[in-house]
């Protein structure tokens, strides 16, 4: 009978379709099958269709083409208005990489970063009149004294030379505080707003010091920011004029951010948060919300203790859009809104490290419908998701190959 309803919504969807109705969507049962680690200690979803979406396998076909190797744990890629690529490594370097897949020598001029653990060069983004100021901005791990580290963001002005160039007059413009010694979460990705601001995405350092400032209002660890171009605070931030609180907070009860991107549909950020074992979310942050890591979360710590009192709802914290329990360690998200796989218009993508995946979700009306893994035997954690200016989904394999690969309709 439920299998039977699925079907008949699945129809209905297919029929509802935007214009690229080209395939025949198969959808069931959930995508996952395995138990939920929460299960343990009685934990449900919220509310229906939180988690565990049906099945909804498109059937595009589609070929994976390497477009760059040798890169070392590539991070983070953006798109320069002539069709080149900006990509970052890990290990500190920035690169121009051609559309026929040439490496630049690393760019000049960029921060010295804390390459350990999660740490390093992490996203690269353009500012959005880049045609006419040229400036690049980056988020990293930086050293602080005494072993600390912790995520900041800056920009400098691109200025090409050679088989490479250079970024001048680099400036920070973030810095998350205060600086713990730890190895892990650091987020971060960079995403403008249609209105010109900049979101900064970070993490709570894992250790349990900065585990437990997620909830702390005078502490940027485990916050969302979102700030002006230049550093300043946008005047409609929601803690402006609070004593004691940062400005930049956007929202706060994040554990680690590892993709972001604005929604077409109504140009609001999404993010995609990293849990523990399980727990792994997609939330769409309201200003001034609480989303309530470490207190309520789904799923366990990775020895499969509790979290805290192991709840999942508090009144005043915000329920994720969708979670994943067993874990799927998510990194990149993109909306794909292109015609060149017109079937898969209104879809949601991500990276996934563990178990090694591109998932794609279905969204109608704000909500995740459908959900299905691509990529699932190709064998590489992908770290960032994007779609170029030519509609096709580039990925970056965080394997030995340092690949960047994009997906195009099957020749
Ligand atoms: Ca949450």
């Amino acid at each position: 009978m439920r299998l039977a309803t699925v079907l008949i919504a699945a129809a209905i969807l297919a029929a509802c379709g935007e214009s690229g109705a080209q395939t025949t969507a198969v959808s069931g049962g959930p995508l996952e099958t395995q138990p939920a680690n929460g299960a343990a200690y009685g934990q449900k979803p919220a509310f229906p269709g939180q988690t565990r979406a049906p099945l909804q396998k498109l059937g595009v076909a589609f070929d994976v083409v390497t477009v760059a190797s040798g890169l070392v744990d590539p991070w983070g890629l953006t798109f320069l208005p002539d069709g080149r690529m900006l990509v970052t490594e890990q290990p500190g370097r920035l690169r121009i990489v051609t559309a026929d897949g040439k490496l630049s020598d690393p760019i000049a001029g960029t921060p010295a970063v804390y390459h350990e653990g999660q740490g390093g060069l992490l996203d690269v983004a353009l500012s959005p009149t880049f045609a006419t100021d040229r400036l690049v901005y980056l988020s990293y791990a930086e050293a602080g004294p005494d072993g600390t580290n912790g995520t900041a963001s800056g920009r400098g002005r691109l200025v090409e030379s050679g088989n490479g160039g250079r970024l001048e007059g680099f400036t920070v413009i973030y810095r998350q505080a205060p600086k713990m010694a730890s190895r892990l979460h650091f987020g971060s990705r960079l995403v403008f707003t249609p209105k010109g601001n900049l979101f900064i995405t970070q993490g709570e350092r894992s250790i349990i010091p900065g585990r437990m400032q997620a909830q702390q209002m005078d502490s940027l660890l485990g916050k969302l920011v979102r700030i002006r171009p230049d550093g300043s605070i946008p005047p409609d931030n929601p803690y402006v004029g609070k004593a004691g609180v940062p400005p930049q907070i956007w929202s706060i009860g994040h554990r680690n951010i590892q993709g972001a991107a604005i929604n077409p549909a109504n140009g609001k950020l999404w993010t995609i948060e990293y849990g523990a074992k399980g727990g792994d979310e997609i939330n769409e942050p309201e200003p001034g919300r609480d989303y309530g890591w470490p207190t309520i979360t789904y799923g366990t710590e990775y020895s499969g203790a509790k979290i805290g009192e192991g709840i999942t709802q508090k009144a005043g914290m915000e329920q994720p859009l969708y979670y994943w329990d067993p874990t799927n360690a998510p990194s990149g998200l993109a909306f794909y809104n292109a015609n060149l796989f017109p079937a898969w218009k209104d879809s949601l993508f991500f990276g996934s490290h563990n178990p090694k995946y591109v998932g794609r979700l279905s969204i109608n009306g704000g909500k995740i419908t459908g959900e299905e893994r691509i990529m699932a035997d190709f064998g590489a954690a992908i770290r960032d998701v994007r779609v170029g200016p030519d509609g096709a989904i580039y990925l970056l394999a965080d394997d030995p190959g340092g690949r960047i690969l994009k997906l195009v309709p099957k020749r």
